[in-house]
C-alpha cells in the first residue's frame, strides 16, 4: 500500500517519518536555473506556458530535496484573466493597468470561467504530477480575496493600503460584491488546479495584517469563510497563510484551513496554541535568517523545532517567501538539517 507522503500526513496531523519541509517562493530568482530561463522568457510567459511552468516548478525539487512542489504561477494571474490587465514593470513590481476604482468597475467584471481562462495552470500541474510519480505532492494556490483585491484596487504594490481601505469604507456594498466575485473565481480556479492534480491548496493572504480585527471581521472573514467552506468539497487539505497577522490568528482559524501558516514574528508554539492544536501549523523561520552564517541558521531552526516539540502537524517553512539573493546552499542545508534532526 502506498505510504502517505509526509507533507500530506502532517497536514492531517498524522505522525510522519520526519518533519516535511518546503519553502514559499522556492522557485525564483535566487536560483541560477530560474534566472537562466528568465533571460529568455518573461514571468508571464513562464506562467502561461505549461511546459515552462512545470520546468520551473521542478527546479527546486531537483536542487533542494523538499517535501512538496508548489506550482509556478502568481496570485495576480486572476486579475489579468478578469480583464484588468497585468504587467510586471522592471524594478517596480506588478502593474494593474485598469484598477478598480468605482462600483461600476466591479459590476463590469466579465463573467469568465477560471477553467477556461486559466486552464494552463491546471495543465502545468498535470505535467508536474506526471514528472513526480514517486515524488513529493504538488501544491496549488491562489491569493486570498483581500490580498488580490488590494492589488486590483491599488493598481500595484502599496505600503499604506489607502485606496483599498477607502474603497471598503466608502463603498461597502461594491466591496462585498468584489469579494464575492473573487471568491467565486478562486473556487473555480482552485477546482481546476485540483482537477489537474493538485494535492493540497494554499491561500496566500499576504497583506491581510494591515487590517485590525474589527475590519477583518466585517469586510473579510465572511468571504474567507465561504472560500474555505467551498474548498472543503475538493477533499484536499488547505493551508491558510497570512503575514503580520498574529492579531488575527483566531479569526483566520475560524475562517478555515486545515493548517495555518505563521509568519516569523510569532513564536511557533505560541501561534500554535492560539490557533489550537486541532489544526496543523506551517512555518516559520525568518527568510532573512537564511543570509546568516550556518551556525546561526542551525541554532534558529533547532529553537523552532524545539517549540514544535515533535507534535504531529508541523510543516516546516519560512515565515514568508524566499528572498532574491538567498544562498541556495543554505536552503539546501536547511532541508537536510530539518530532515536529520526530526528523523523518527
Ligand atoms: O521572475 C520574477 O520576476 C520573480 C518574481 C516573481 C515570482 C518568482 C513574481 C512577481 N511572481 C513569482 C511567482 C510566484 N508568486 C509564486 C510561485 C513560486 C514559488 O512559490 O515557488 C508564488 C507562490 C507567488 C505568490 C505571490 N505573488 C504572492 C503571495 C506570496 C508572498 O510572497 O506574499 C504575492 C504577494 C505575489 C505578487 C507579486 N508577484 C511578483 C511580484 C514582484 C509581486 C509583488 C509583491 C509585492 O507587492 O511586494
Amino acid at each position: 500500500m502506498a505510504v502517505t507522503p509526509p507533507f500530506l500526513a502532517a497536514l492531517r496531523r498524522e505522525p510522519t517519518t520526519h518533519t516535511p519541509v518546503w519553502f514559499m517562493r522556492q522557485a525564483g530568482r535566487y536560483m541560477a536555473e530560474y534566472r537562466a530561463l528568465r533571460e529568455r522568457y518573461s514571468l508571464l510567459d513562464i506562467c502561461a506556458e505549461p511546459d515552462l511552468a512545470a520546468e520551473v516548478t521542478l527546479q527546486p525539487i531537483r536542487a533542494l530535496g523538499v517535501d512538496a512542489a508548489i506550482i509556478f504561477a502568481d496570485i495576480l494571474l486572476p486579475l489579468d484573466a478578469l480583464g484588468l490587465g497585468l504587467r510586471f514593470a522592471q524594478g517596480e513590481g506588478p502593474v494593474i493597468e485598469r484598477p478598480i476604482r468605482a462600483p461600476a468597475d466591479v459590476a463590469a467584471l466579465p463573467a469568465v470561467e477560471a477553467r477556461e481562462v486559466l486552464g494552463n495552470v491546471g495543465a502545468a500541474i498535470a505535467l508536474v504530477r506526471a514528472a513526480l510519480t514517486d515524488g513529493p505532492p504538488v501544491i496549488g494556490f491562489a491569493g486570498a480575496p483581500f490580498t488580490v483585491a488590494s492589488y486590483a484596487i491599488e493598481g500595484g504594490s502599496t505600503r499604506q493600503f489607502i485606496q483599498v481601505k477607502r474603497f471598503m469604507y466608502e463603498q461597502p456594498s461594491a466591496w462585498h460584491a468584489l469579494m464575492e466575485r473573487l471568491v467565486e473565481f478562486s473556487v473555480g480556479y482552485l477546482t481546476s488546479q485540483v482537477e489537474g492534480g493538485a494535492q493540497a491548496l494554499q491561500i496566500f493572504d499576504s497583506w491581510v495584517g494591515v487590517l485590525d480585527g474589527a475590519d477583518y471581521t466585517s469586510y473579510v472573514l465572511p468571504h474567507q469563510r465561504v472560500l474555505f467552506d467551498r474548498l472543503r468539497g475538493l477533499a484536499v487539505p488547505t493551508i491558510h497563510f497570512g503575514v503580520g497577522a498574529a492579531h488575527l490568528l483566531q479569526l483566520q482559524r475560524d475562517a478555515g484551513g486545515d493548517a495555518i501558516g505563521l509568519d516569523w514574528r510569532t513564536p511557533l508554539d505560541e501561534g500554535w496554541a492560539i490557533v489550537g492544536h486541532d489544526r496543523a501549523i506551517q512555518g516559520n523561520l525568518d527568510p532573512v535568517v537564511l543570509f546568516a552564517p550556518w551556525p546561526e541558521v542551525e541554532r534558529r531552526i533547532d529553537a523552532m523545532l524545539d517549540r514544535a516539540a515533535g507534535r504531529p502537524g508541523h510543516v516546516f517553512n519560512l515565515g514568508h517567501g524566499i528572498l532574491p539573493g538567498t544562498p541556495v546552499e543554505t536552503v539546501r542545508r536547511v532541508v537536510e538539517h530539518v530532515h536529520a534532526r526530526t528523523a523518527r
